[in-house]
This record gives structure tokens, sequence and C-alpha cells, in this order.
């Protein structure tokens, strides 16, 4: 094991790296603090293009039942099958069973992992830009999955996904994002889906980046949240229990139409909404260094049955271009951190969580960088970054998928192994 390469952030330090010998550890005490596992991982298969940058493109989950976390990858460029990396529960991973192809090809990499036919096994679906359906694949608990394609009609044009229950009838649900909006699934349980124009199709976004189920009512039916890029809004919508939603709240994030973030950054209970600029190096907060990752906090409805609302967006720095955003309680103080995937600068910037819905940026950690005499920013990207405890420590450990573009855009997945005290 070695210290990680850590640096305080400056700007324009960044664009100063020549090499990893640049990097020093702060001298201060860190209020968060990650190692570097010895072990590097080539990504099997991965090796035009990496997992892409779009939100989702990389999931965790215990998909063999050994209790460690594992890591599934979407391989979005060459149409083969994601890739499942197994969690040795020491932080490190090794490739697991490969996933057969399936009969479409799998541009687009959106991943969302539940339990879609209530065996206890962990099942995934991909979506993609170019489908007309979702594969669906169904685990066995010991990290095989069986593909079945569904025959409901998707709508293409799918860039996002999640899961959860938004009928409350006990099954597992799908939240996708298509060409025309927004679009429900109800899950029968038993790994198929009943949709389209059967159930809630909401066409009044169709430019949403992202979107996220969330807790804004306390109502015990999932909420959403979604990113306008032609609104350049943040707009929420109440689940109405019945898998239909109804749209409540809206905030303007300018400049920040990519991909969203939810979690009670101050602990009133209901969930705020952070937005990130995904790939926009543009600064929406004038004068002030790419202050480009926006933070609304939701306001409470005044009466039993009203409406909540969000407040002014607040912005903070979130590096070069980000591709997407984490959010996790990395230092173990209890209130909820916000990570940016810095894919130019090759950093994870951490914007530590106040508890009171405000964040102070305190270090920008750089991700192991596997490959001879690659560096962030020159020839090495990161991608979407994941959270989870991956050896067994408690704390939030940090994973992500860098492109080496010396090397015919070979993938590494690499690791922050979180050792604050
Ligand atoms: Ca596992
Ligand atoms: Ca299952
Ligand atoms: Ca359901
Ligand atoms: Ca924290």
């Amino acid at each position: 094991m070695k210290i990680l390469r850590a640096y305080p952030f400056c700007a324009g330090a960044a664009l100063a790296l020549s090499g990893l010998s640049t990097y020093t550890a702060q001298a201060s005490p860190l209020p968060v603090s990650f190692i570097e596992p010895a072990q590097t991982t080539k990504l099997p298969g991965l090796d035009i293009g990496g997992s892409g940058v779009m939100e989702d493109s990389v999931v965790t989950g215990d998909f063999n039942n050994d209790g460690h976390l594992d890591l599934l990858i979407a391989n979005p460029f060459t149409g083969f099958a994601p890739i499942l990396m197994l969690g040795k529960g020491d932080g490190t991973f090794a490739p697991g069973p490969a996933i057969a192809p399936s009969i479409t090809q799998y541009f687009g990499g959106v991943l969302a992992t539940g339990d879609f036919n209530g065996d206890g096994n962990l099942d995934f679906a991909v979506a993609g830009a170019d489908f007309a359906f979702i594969n669906m694949f169904l685990g066995d608990g010991k990290g095989n999955f069986k593909r079945t394609e569904t025959n409901v009609a998707f709508q293409p044009g799918q860039t996002d996904m999640v899961v959860g229950d938004v009928n409350r009838d006990g099954k597992a649900d799908i939240v996708l994002k298509t060409a025309l909006g927004i679009q429900v699934y109800l899950g029968k349980g038993d790994g198929t889906f009943t949709g389209g124009l059967n159930t809630f199709t909401f066409t009044g976004r169709v430019a949403t980046s992202t979107i996220k189920l969330a807790n804004f009512y306390n109502s015990g039916t999932p909420d959403l949240v979604l990113t306008d890029a032609l609104s350049q809004q943040v707009v929420a919508f109440r689940g109405n229990g019945n898998g239909t939603f109804t749209q409540t709240a809206t905030a303007a994030v300018p400049l920040v139409p990519g991909s969203v973030e939810v979690g009670d950054f101050n602990g009133d209970g209901i969930d705020d909404v952070a937005a990130f600029p995904e790939f926009n190096i543009i600064n929406p907060a004038p004068g002030q260094f790419l202050q480009n990752i926006a933070v609304v906090l939701t306001v409470p409805p005044a009466h039993p049955g009203g409406s909540i609302g969000f407040t002014t967006a607040k912005y903070y720095y979130g590096g070069l271009a980000p591709a997407n955003g984490g959010v996790a309680d990395v230092n173990g103080d209890g209130k909820l951190d916000l990570l940016s995937s810095d894919v130019l600068g090759g950093t994870i910037v951490i914007q530590l969580g106040n508890g009171d819905g405000s964040f102070t940026n305190t270090t920008n950690y750089v991700f192991p960088v596997q490959g001879a005499g690659m560096v962030p920013l020159i020839d090495a990207f990161n991608q979407t970054a994941v959270t989870g405890d991956f050896n067994g420590s408690g704390k939030q450990d940090i994973a992500t998928v860098i492109i080496d573009t010396t090397g015919g855009l070979q993938s590494y997945l690499s690791l922050l192994i979180n050792n604050t005290p």
C-alpha cells in the first residue's frame, strides 16, 4: 500500500501537472483521506472507449451473494455485454463470469439494478440511446445472468434509468428517460414489465438529461427529479403512488443541465438536489473558477397537501468537465458529501457537507492511474465514479473507470480506499 497522491487544489494546478511525482501530501489534517490499493485492474474487453461518461454507467451491488460489493460496468462502445467485476471484500476486484451478449447492441450503456423477479438475487437492466427495448438480465445469485428481452415497446433515445417501487405493490419498477421524456414501466414481479402507452408518460421535458428517484414528500412513494437542459432547470415531481407523477417544483440551474443527485443535505428529513454540469466547463457562477455544481435545497410544503419549493441555487467547485456526480458520507460524520468526477483533471472533487445544506471543498483526490507514464489530463481520463464500502471498513470507498488514451483506449478500474481515521 502506498499513500495516495493527493494535492490541495489551487486554480490552474491541474493544468500544470507534468507527472505523478508533482503530487504532495497535504500537511494539515485531512477531514477525509484515501489510499490506493497495491493491485491494479485492467478491465477485460473494455478496450475501445471505456464505460462512457453517462450517468449510471457503473453500478454497485452484491451480484454473487458473498457479502462483498461488486461492480457492473457498462461497455457501450463495443456492442458487447457489461462487465462484472466481483469484489473480494478487501478492496480489490476480479473479473466475474462473462455476460452473454444480447441480440441487440448495447450502445448507450445505462445500467440499473434491482430484484426484478423477486427471487432475492440482484438482476440488472441495460438501456441505450438506440434501443427500442430494454435488455433485462436475471441473476442466479452466483454472478451468472440469463438474458431476457422484454416484449415491451420501450421508447428509443434512452439515456437514464432508475429502479424503484413507484406504485407500491412490492415489485421493482423502472423509470426511463427516453427521447420522448419520462416513461414508467411497472414490474410484474417475474422479470417482465408493462409499460408504453399504458403507463405514465411525461412528454413535457424532452431535453431531460438525467433522472433520480427522491423523497420530497415523506409519503412512502418515491418522488422524481430530473435536470432539463432546454429550460436549464431542476424539475421535481411528486409520486402519486400508482406509477404516475405530478410536476411540483422547479429551480433554475443556469448552464448546469447534466446529471442530478439527491440527498438530505440539511438534515430536515427530505431530499435536496445537486446538479452537475456534465462536461460543461463553462462557469455558471461568474468570477469563481469552475464553480459548476449547483445545489438547491428543498423547502417543505407550507401546509399539508402543499407543494415543495426550492431555494436559489448555490454553486460549488466541481472540477474540469465533470462527467457525473455522487452523494455519500465519505468522512463518516453523518453529513452527506458531494463527489464530482472531474474527467479532464483526472481527480475526484470532494465537497464535504456541513450539515446545513452548504459544502466545503478541502482536497481533491487524484485517481490512481495504472499504466506507465499515464497522467491525468494528458492521457488518462476518469469516467463515472461510484461509492461503496469495498473492503468492509465501514467507510465509503470510490471506484471509477479510467481510460488510457495511449494504449488503444484500454480501460482500468481505479480505486480510492477510504482510510479516514
Ligand atoms: Ca459480491
Ligand atoms: Ca432476481
Ligand atoms: Ca411496483
Ligand atoms: Ca460527511
